[in-house]
């Protein structure tokens, strides 16, 4: 019989992402989707009629039970979250509620309902913050920065500790950044290459930017849902860091991405203050060691390649007059 997953957070990134490969691998695959007044699936119309969505809320226990009672999953993936790091600064508690809160929801709902059940948790190198080790690693102490920050470092010490005491089969992933062309425009590499195309294409003059200084460990979306499976297949639950072990500041970003369309960044960026952070992360960089040893996982995109993939991407969308 068909294995059976739940995904939240389907029609983000991530989500679309992993509906793809768990569909390749013969999944049966639900997905728990929040009303809207406009139904926003773009990045899974392609899986239409493929995977099956339920309405359901990560502020709502009750619903979370409910479907889980009715899809009966083997493996039950938590990418719902508010991921966006400025908006937990101006939605704090709403970030606390649905980033922090929800996973423990999820996971009584779990434990009162399908404790069989294999959960991921989508936690972030954003724990580390201001970061106290380089590179970051699964023993790195967190250090947040940010209300979002802090809502997924208690998300990842619940699914631990519901780990530890109820002996669910809960892992905690450790995900560096990671891109694509399906990534929300509001996160710095797609703003970067969708405005890019938009200045190529003469529809605009100038990118507003925050801090080029800020460096990151980047990676490609598609090779790091392979990780979220992996991590489920496991005999036995463990944590795991996800990162390319690289690192680029934003400046070279923005470098790749204009020099990608033949154009210089300098004649187009202007540092706008209200895209820099009240407290910023610095510098990220991930030592995947355990996830290659243990997961037989391995980045396959690296920087310059996600970049222009991104690029080239938007510019196909901006001639076409789509977003
Ligand atoms: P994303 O594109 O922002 O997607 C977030 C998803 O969560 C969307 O489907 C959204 O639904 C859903 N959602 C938000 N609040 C919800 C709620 N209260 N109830 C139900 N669903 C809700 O994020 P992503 O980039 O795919 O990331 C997936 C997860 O990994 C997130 O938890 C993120 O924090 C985490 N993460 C991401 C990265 C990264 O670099 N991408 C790195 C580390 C960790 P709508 O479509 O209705 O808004
Ligand atoms: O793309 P960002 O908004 O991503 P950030 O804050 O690193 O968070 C992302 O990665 C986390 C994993 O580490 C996830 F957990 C989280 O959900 C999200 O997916 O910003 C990256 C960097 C920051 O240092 C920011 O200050 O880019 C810098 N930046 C400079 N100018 C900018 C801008 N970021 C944005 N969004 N917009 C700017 O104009």
């Amino acid at each position: 019989m068909a294995k059976r997953a739940l995904i939240t957070g389907i029609t983000g990134q991530d989500g679309s992402y992993l509906a793809e490969l768990l569909l390749k691998k013969g999944y049966e695959v639900h997905g728990m989707v929040r009303r809207s007044s406009e139904e926003k699936f773009e990045r899974i119309a392609h899986l239409q009629g493929k995977v099956t969505l339920h309405q359901g809320d990560l502020l709502d226990q009750f619903s979370l039970a409910a479907l889980l009672n009715l899809t009966q999953p083997d493996e039950v993936y938590n990418l719902a979250a508010q991921s966006f790091v400025p908006t937990s600064w101006n939605q704090p508690v709403l970030t606390g509620e649905f980033t922090a809160l929800g996973v423990t929801k999820m996971l009584e709902a779990i434990r009162h309902t399908r404790p069989q059940v294999r959960f991921y948790q989508a936690s972030s190198s954003e724990m580390f913050g201001k970061v106290l080790e380089v590179p970051q690693s699964e023993d790195t102490p967190f250090y947040p920065r940010s209300p979002y920050g802090v809502a997924k470092a208690y998300g990842h010490h619940i699914t631990v500790n519901y780990r530890e005491s109820f002996k669910l089969f809960a892992v905690s992933g450790i995900l560096f950044n990671h891109e694509s062309p399906r990534r929300g425009l509001e996160f710095v590499t797609r703003k970067v290459t969708y405005n890019v195309a938009r200045i190529k294409m003469g529809l605009q003059d100038k990118l507003p930017m925050g801090n080029l200084d800020a460096k990151r460990d980047w990676g490609f979306a598609g090779d790091y849902v392979d990780a979220m499976w992996r991590m489920l297949q496991q005999e036995t639950p463990e944590d795991f860091v996800v990162a390319t072990n690289e690192t680029h500041t934003v400046r070279e970003l923005v470098e790749i991405a204009f020099a990608r369309v033949g154009l210089d960044y300098q004649k187009h960026v202007v540092i706008d203050p209200a895209f820099v952070r009240p407290a910023e992360v610095d510098l990220l960089i991930g030592k995947y060691d355990k996830a290659k040893e243990k997961l037989g996982w391995e980045p396959t995109v690296r920087f310059k390649q996600l970049v222009e993939m991104m690029v080239d991407a938007d510019l196909e969308r901006v001639k076409a007059g789509t977003r």
